[in-house]
């Protein structure tokens, strides 16, 4: 699965909404951006806070991940829409200053559509997506999307 995360991020690219945000914090439909940097620690922590937490992102939200370690790392959600295929995935973020150090990712409603399907919660009001690094194992974390 992980072996093959790579090629899986550049069709993802090709078929999704996997957009590199430049410097602005403006999500496509004007909401904030939940920015989660990734430090050298390997850990994915939410802008403002201290340690790792799940992050709560409501759908529609666009989420960040920026990189401050020198390695390259990915955000690639556990759930699989089809093998190999991740619900989500960042590709590689390359190490900070360089070009795509971060990548975001918007959580739509159809992005919580295919999550709730997946995970047989049709009727939940929130919906617990673990993801992981491709490169690196045992670095993983959390996203709590809830539904308006
Ligand atoms: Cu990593």
């Amino acid at each position: 699965m992980r072996v093959l995360s790579l090629t899986m991020a550049f069709a993802w690219l090709a078929l999704t909404a996997v957009s590199q945000g430049g410097d602005k914090k403006e999500g496509s439909k004007g909401g904030k951006v939940i920015v989660i940097k990734i430090n050298k620690d390997r850990q994915y922590i939410e802008e403002g806070a201290k340690s790792q937490k799940p992050v709560i992102v409501k759908v529609g939200q666009t989420v960040r991940w920026q990189n401050d370690d020198s390695v390259k790392h990915t955000a690639t959600s556990d759930l699989e829409v089809k093998t190999d295929e991740p619900l989500f995935d960042t590709g590689d973020i390359a190490a900070k200053g360089k070009k795509k150090d971060h990548m975001e990712i918007t959580f739509d409603k159809e992005k919580w559509d295919a999550a709730a399907k997946l995970l047989k919660m049709p009727n939940a009001k929130e919906l617990r997506l673990t993801y992981y690094c491709g490169h690196h194992e045992g670095q993983k974390s959390e996203i709590i999307l809830k539904l308006k």
